[in-house]
């Protein structure tokens, strides 16, 4: 049985799970779902009624990005985790920060108010700034190769760039390596092919659905 990453289009942790099975080459369908009306095949077979989750065969399923996308690593090569055991711990450590960075990012997108609003976008760039202080010379991560780090942080910079289109966001613009870093991604045709060619269209439009103010106030 080919492997089913059952999806939801605007989710940057399936993302995550699709740039690692493009990289890799691997066959896989996706399978899109309605977060809003969850079937109750997904609800059966997701613990925690989350995307991604990876169907393995009929009867096993694996969730959680990071835990995919370690097991695709571990089974298919190449490996984009570092031999190093500290190198590969530090890289997991990088990967939770970009987990806390995206729910920065959503709360950003989302918030109501200016309260919510000025908090998160002071949260979400705290934690870029700290990214950028420690990032090397590139292009990527661990400079010349591509790591699930860049996996997973993709989809984190993919929206980044979209939100800054749809309104400037200083303190983006003035981060230099992440955005040099941004642009080696984007022209991966792993990252670029992991999302739909209406993606900026389709996240403009959920943003606006919620009536959030990162949009009224642009
Ligand atoms: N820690 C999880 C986060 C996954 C997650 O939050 N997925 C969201 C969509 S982006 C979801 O399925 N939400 C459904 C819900 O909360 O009801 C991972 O890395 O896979």
């Amino acid at each position: 049985m080919a492997l089913e990453l059952i999806s939801f289009p605007l989710c940057p942790y399936v993302q995550r799970s699709i740039i690692t099975l493009l990289h890799k080459q691997v066959g896989f369908t996706l399978t899109h779902i309605d977060l809003a009306h969850k079937p109750e095949w997904f609800l059966a077979l997701s613990p925690m009624g989350k995307v991604p989750c990876l169907k393995i065969d009929e009867h096993t399923v694996l969730f959680e990005s990071q835990v995919i996308n370690e097991y695709l690593d571990e089974t298919i090569a190449p490996a984009l985790h570092p031999a190093d055991p500290l190198k590969r711990a530090q890289h997991r450590a990088w990967i939770a920060f970009g987990s806390e960075i995206l729910n920065d990012q959503f709360q950003m997108m989302i918030a109501q108010g200016e309260e919510r609003f000025a908090a998160s976008s002071r949260q979400l760039f705290d934690k870029l700034e700290r990214l950028d202080k420690i990032m090397g010379d590139g292009p990527f991560f661990a400079n010349e190769y591509f790591s699930l780090v860049d996996a997973a942080l993709a989809p984190l910079f993919m929206r980044m760039e979209i939100l800054h289109a749809l309104r400037p966001l200083p303190r983006w613009e003035s981060l230099g390596k992440l955005r040099r870093w941004t642009a080696s991604l984007m022209e991966l045709p792993e990252v670029a092919g992991s999302v739909t060619a209406d993606f900026p269209d389709c996240l403009r439009n959920y943003i606006s659905e919620k009536g959030s103010l990162f949009l009224r106030s642009a």
